[in-house]
């Protein structure tokens, strides 16, 4: 059983089957109370809600129902890369080594590839926990001899993980981090995070997802959707915030917006309100005038050049790349040292 370092590891409950392992720490565990960043995201002169509070029960089902949608490419994309180059990419990977996955959610992904792999275990680390043990639930009946673990832990300040993952084995490890997530990261945030992955990996590998860069109406469709399941999805971050702040968001009062910035190369959405809007939460209030937006996202597109030199920055000294026939997602598969 594992024992967190510092006391915040607040569930470990061995399920019935000795090999599958439940660990759940408090998600959003840090030095500061998530009541008080979502107070101080909420004051700033461009007010914002990290994209981190999408993902309650109800986001985590919405961003899976925008993974089906028409516009929605990068999810069917990045499946399409795996369907026709998976065998050489995780088929590659030495045996017996234990996968990580970061962000794993509902673990659909891993449940795909794992056939062709043979790790040691799977760790999936999700801030939305209580949606990832449906998909562990699921993994361990496929795999029944696979040891599972589930971690709900909050990486997006970095991947401090409040234990020893020594205890899962030593030596390399394969880290997993589809679906284009490290888009969700602002550029030097991003090179943070591969960094700790890098390090996370042991000499291990790094396969990783992220969306390109492409015409402006595909991008800006796949944020907003005709039957506006990416705005619920955004809206839905009100709700969430009022039940964790205490706070008085009227979902009505405000709009979806998702437009890409192409400077910057990277969608941003945002809730735009409809009218002039006052919110408290208990300490602290806000007004907005009719327009006045709160930014909810970030999604940075990649170029694979950009992103080669981003991993080599972050330390893997050797990128291979997958993409499809019209480059619109790209898989990176990186190392450390050249595999022999
Ligand atoms: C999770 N992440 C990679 C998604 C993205 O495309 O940036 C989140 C999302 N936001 C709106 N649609 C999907």
């Amino acid at each position: 059983m594992l024992e967190s370092a510092s006391n915040r590891l607040v569930y470990i409950d061995p399920m019935t089957t000795p090999t599958f392992n439940q660990i759940s720490i408090d998600p959003h565990s840090s030095a500061i109370s998530p009541a008080h960043s979502l107070a101080a995201g909420l004051l700033k002169e461009q007010a914002e809600i990290a994209p981190k509070y999408f993902y309650d029960n109800l986001g985590s089902r919405l961003f899976e129902a925008i993974t089906a949608l028409d516009e929605y490419y990068p999810t069917r994309t990045e499946s399409l890369i795996f369907e026709r180059y998976g065998a050489t990419i995780f088929g590659d990977l030495p045996h017996h080594r234990p996968l990580i996955e970061l962000g794993a959610g509902s673990c659909r992904k891993a449940e795909r590839l794992l056939h062709w792999m043979h790790p040691s275990r799977f760790v999936g680390i999700e801030i939305a926990a209580e949606f990832m043990q449906e998909g562990l639930k699921r993994l361990s009946e496929r795999f029944p001899d696979l040891p599972l673990y589930g971690i709900g832990y909050d990486f997006s300040g970095g991947l401090n993980l409040p234990f020893d993952l020594d205890e899962l084995g030593t030596g390399p490890r394969d880290l997993f981090y589809p679906g284009s997530s490290i888009g969700n990261f602002e550029p030097a945030q991003a090179l943070k995070l591969l960094q700790a992955m890098q390090t996370l990996s042991q000499e291990g590998t790094l396969v990783i997802g992220v969306d390109t860069v492409k015409d402006i109406e595909i991008l800006e469709a796949a944020y907003d959707d005709a039957l506006g399941v990416t705005a619920a999805f955004n809206l839905n971050v009100l709700r969430h915030i009022n039940q964790i702040l205490k706070s008085d968001f009227l979902i009505e009062d405000w709009r979806h917006t998702a437009f890409f910035n192409e400077e910057e190369s990277r969608i941003e959405m945002h809730l735009v309100a409809k009218r002039r809007v006052r919110t408290a939460w208990p300490g602290g209030e806000r007004s907005f005038r009719e327009n006045e937006s709160i930014l909810t996202e970030y999604s940075y597109k990649w170029d694979p050049e950009d992103f080669t030199a981003l991993l080599k920055e972050a330390g893997f000294a050797h990128v291979e790349v997958w993409t499809d026939a019209s480059k619109w997602f790209a898989v990176y598969r990186a190392h450390v040292r050249k595999p022999q």
